[in-house]
């Protein structure tokens, strides 16, 4: 079976767009693949975050994963730190990189605009080697992320195929898997830019643990234009292209057949019907979640698969460190 590999920050509230962006994608492909799933706490700390708000974060997404869908059966969930030799695998591919090519990750470009050199962390510049670790360390076939993370997982590639020339065979070499329809979800308020956790107002994102009816009012305030036909136009109605993306994805339809549905509605009673579907998805997701936390499975999940990992990950580490020649043996 092939193996797919995927993680998800702890930073910030999780949101609409890395359910539709991320986990979705996971709790489908999970009975295809053998899944490895995890909360990327070290990424988390590229920037400063209150270590006590993180370590809350991090049970909240393992929350989150299992009340989305993703099944301990099919998918091994665990916590990147909890397996410390992400960090080796991590040194080591950053020893395998080149300044060059990480100064063209555009995320990293983004990240640091108008941030002085004094005040951005090194651990935002060799971010991808750590995320390249996260996916080499278990021979990934596929890596599914939205498209934000696409350069990541070729960089990812890149240093695979350097590594394998220079010391021989050791990394499979993974190819992304982007989501066709949803690939990227836009904020509400400013559907030109990401849905995303880090946004400051929070009108614009659907946090997926907030009080469902506050997400509908969201959901009915979107900045839609000044048509008043519904259907998709990415470029001239960005807005109401959103919410059809969203709408089709929650109820499991084609955009084509959204369209058709809404096509002679007026933008009111769309946003309703979107804003029904966002509320009934947040309902019935938390009342999973909350089970969840009460029943005590999210330790018992973690506990179990760490052993799981670490073996893996020790093998990994073990034969990368006698190639490069580290160690006595
Ligand atoms: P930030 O918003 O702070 O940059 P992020 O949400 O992009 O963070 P992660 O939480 O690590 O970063 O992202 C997890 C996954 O969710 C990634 O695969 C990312 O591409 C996806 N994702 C996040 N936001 C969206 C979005 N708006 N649309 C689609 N996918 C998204
Ligand atoms: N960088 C990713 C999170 C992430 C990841 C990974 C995704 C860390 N390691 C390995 C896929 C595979 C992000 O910010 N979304």
């Amino acid at each position: 079976m092939k193996r797919l590999v995927s993680g998800i920050k702890p930073t910030g509230e999780f949101t609409l767009g890395n359910y539709i962006g991320a986990i979705k994608q996971f709790v489908e492909m999970q009975k295809d693949y053998e899944s490895f799933v995890f909360v990327a706490d070290l990424h988390a700390l590229t920037v400063y975050n209150d270590p006590e708000v993180l370590r809350t974060r991090i049970r909240e997404l393992i929350g989150i994963y299992l009340a989305c869908g993703l099944d301990p059966k099919h998918t091994t969930l665990f916590v990147q730190s909890e397996n410390l030799f992400h960090a080796n695998l991590s040194w080591v591919l950053e020893c395998n990189s080149y300044v060059g090519e990480l100064s063209r990750m555009t995320q990293f470009k983004d990240k640091s605009k108008n941030k002085g050199n004094e005040s951005i962390s090194c651990g935002l510049f060799t971010y991808p080697a750590l995320m390249a670790a996260d996916i080499l360390m278990y021979d990934a076939d596929v890596v599914p992320v939205g498209v934000d993370q696409k350069q990541h997982v070729e960089l990812a590639r890149n240093i695979a195929e350097r590594f394998n020339n220079r010391y021989g065979k050791t990394f499979k070499v993974p190819d992304p898997m982007i989501p066709e329809a949803g690939a990227k979800i836009y904020d509400l308020q400013n559907p030109t830019k990401k849905m995303s956790k880090t946004d400051e107002s929070g009108k614009g994102c659907i946090m997926l643990l907030e009080d469902p009816s506050v997400a509908r009012k969201k959901i009915m305030s979107a900045v839609t234009d000044s048509e008043s036909k519904v259907y998709y136009d990415k470029e001239n109605k960005p807005g109401i292209s959103n919410l059809l993306v969203i709408y089709s994805l929650l109820e499991h339809i084609s955009i084509e057949e959204a369209t058709q549905k809404f096509g002679e509605s007026n933008y009111g009673s769309f946003k309703t019907a979107v804003a029904d579907s966002v509320e009934k998805f947040l309902v019935e997701l938390q009342a999973k979640y909350n089970e969840i936390v009460e029943s005590g499975l999210i330790d018992e999940v973690l506990d179990a698969s760490n052993k799981k990992v670490r073996k893996i990950a020790e093998e990994k580490v073990l034969d990368v460190f006698k190639k490069v020649g580290v160690g006595r043996y």
